[in-house]
């Protein structure tokens, strides 16, 4: 009981969210404005060197500087006012989604960034499914204030026609574009104005608001007339404000502001604060998990390799679903049945590693992977069990990859088997006439990108790609042996995987199909554990 207090009094001080959008909709920009508030910048997944004044930024793949675009996520960590945040920033492009989508997994709440000049995108839709699907709790901020876009009431409208959910704007902004200057909080009553990024005047109103004259005489009378009209037709047509239903992600709270000049972003994360909710109970094969179970656990959801070029190591991510985290813990792997001894736990600061010594549920902490872990283990410290599994998505694009120097041999191979194991691309052999070429399969086709500046940078190793035409790959599985020679038919290939399972690559359906027909005890899966 006391322990469990006591764990009580670390989960009730910590928010671990995603921040999940649409590409471009802010979210990297968002993210490093709410690390500048967080002052010292505690980093778990981001290693960027502190240029001067330039704060380590969540992009930190030499590809994702280069191309502005995030490529992975990343988690990082800070405290403000007394609570331990752990950030979340997410890709917004589809081809790096599962990324996404498995890091969703780690967050008790999202934070949806809506782009006021192009409003719900195509993007921001599906992750909104999956959001709602998990029902966690969903924030929106609506970025980009600073230009001309959308009337803010129309938005409003598209995320409750398009993505079905009710909103409750919990400020409302002053102007828009050049006239931005400021945001107006309906249940506090106060205006926020802006001066500069980091300067901020609050005028608080007395109990008649709006009507306030501290309040008429700061604002032009068009500004003024605006905000006054659009806070009635709220006040009277909008949904009413309803804990519950934010809870259960029923009512998304709605906030504004820019995060490139860093108004709203500030009053956004005060208020998110004491909305969202803290680390909640996970699902598993023994039943709800809560986080304020006495013994340790956790689950990896992400890993990634060469985070440092210094070290050139490879650190997977756990989320700590119970218990108390300490370094050099032995801890059971479920999948494998193994104890391990927990290599040196780590978070990171800008450019400094920092060894931790402990971590509590909702903490996001790096552990180095000497290559037993793999995406969805669960590490527990009493008995065995299991977290829920993590989406995996089915490759839908195939290129055979060459290596050009053949005195890289080691460092390619190396390559191709650590990227693997990070969960970004898969890798099959041909195995046809005693030729072994490499062929590696994707979700999306900007990962092929990325694979070859990864293993030219990371590796030394200049690659090829040489696009396959296929869109399919199954398993193939029967309870008598499989002659590969049998199951070629038009426009397919067989391949073995890493594991050197049988896997068949198709062009489209129809061809799996007909091969299905023609070997009806093979059963063709779309993963091997399937
Ligand atoms: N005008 C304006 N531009 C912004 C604002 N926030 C972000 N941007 C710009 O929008 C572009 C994309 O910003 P990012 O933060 O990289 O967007 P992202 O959502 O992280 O993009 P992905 O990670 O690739 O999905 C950059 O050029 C930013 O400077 C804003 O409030 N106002
Ligand atoms: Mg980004």
């Amino acid at each position: 009981m006391e322990k469990q207090s006591s764990l009580s009094k670390q989960v009730n001080p910590r928010r671990t969210f995603a921040i999940i959008s649409h590409p471009d909709a802010g979210k990297t920009t968002m993210t490093e404005k709410l690390l500048l508030f967080g002052g010292a910048i505690r980093l778990a997944g981001t290693v960027k060197g502190r240029k001067t004044n330039k704060y380590a930024t969540s992009d930190w793949m030499q590809i994702e500087k280069e191309r502005g675009i995030s490529v992975t996520s990343s988690a990082m960590q800070f405290v403000y006012n007394g609570i331990q945040i752990n950030i979340l920033d997410t890709p917004g492009h589809q081809d790096f989604s599962e990324d996404t989508y498995r890091t969703l997994i780690a967050a008790d709440s999202a934070v949806m960034l809506i782009d006021v000049v192009k409003g719900v995108e195509a993007q921001t839709i599906k992750l909104f499914k999956v959001c709602r699907k998990r029902g966690i709790p969903i924030f929106t901020f609506i970025n980009k204030l600073d230009r001309y876009g959308k009337d803010p009431l129309d938005v409003l409208k598209e995320i409750e026609d398009v993505l079905g959910i009710n909103s409750y704007p919990m400020n409302w902004p002053v102007g828009m574009g050049k006239e931005f200057c400021g945001i107006y909080d309906r249940q506090k009553k106060t205006l926020e104005l802006y001066h500069s990024d980091i300067e901020r005047e609050i005028v608080q109103a007395d109990e008649r608001g709006l009507e306030d004259p501290k309040i008429i005489e700061r604002l032009d009378s068009a500004t003024y007339r605006k905000l006054c009209d659009d806070i009635e037709l709220l006040d009277i047509a909008g949904d009413s404000y309803d804990e519950e239903k934010i809870e259960q992600g029923l009512l998304s709270p709605i906030f504004f502001g820019s995060a490139l000049s860093n108004w709203g972003v500030q009053a956004f994360l005060e208020q998110f604060l004491i909305m969202s909710p803290s680390p909640r109970p996970q699902m598993s094969t023994k039943g709800l998990v809560l986080p304020t179970d006495p013994t340790f656990s956790g689950f990896i959801f992400k890993i990634q390799a060469n985070m440092n070029p210094a070290h050139r190591d490879r650190i997977a991510f756990l989320r700590v679903c119970s218990g108390r985290f300490e370094r050099g813990m032995t801890v059971t792997h479920a999948r494998s049945g193994k104890k391990v001894k927990l290599p040196q736990p780590q978070q990171f600061l800008a450019q400094d590693r920092d060894i931790l010594e402990e971590a509590y549920p909702g903490d996001v902490v790096g552990l180095f992977d000497p290559g037993i872990f793999r995406i969805g283990d669960t590490l527990c410290e009493e008995g065995s069990f299991e977290y829920e599994k993590l989406p995996q998505f089915p490759a839908e694009h195939f290129a055979r990859i060459t290596n050009l120097d053949f005195s890289k041999y080691k460092q390619f191979q190396k390559g191709i088997n650590q990227l693997t194991e990070e969960g970004t691309v898969q890798v099959f052999r041909t195995f046809v006439n005693g030729l072994e070429d490499n062929i590696v399969g994707v979700v999306g086709q900007l990962q092929f990108e990325v694979l070859e500046y990864r293993m030219e940078n990371e590796y030394g190793a200049k690659v090829r790609l040489d696009h396959l035409p296929f869109r399919l790959a199954r398993w193939a599985e029967s309870a008598k042996p499989i002659d590969p020679s049998n199951l070629k038919a038009l426009k397919n290939l067989c391949v073995k995987d890493k594991d050197d399972k049988l896997v068949v690559l198709f062009e489209d359906n129809y061809y799996l199909e007909r091969l299905q027909d023609k070997y009806p005890e093979v059963r063709f899966k779309i993963a091997w554990n399937e």
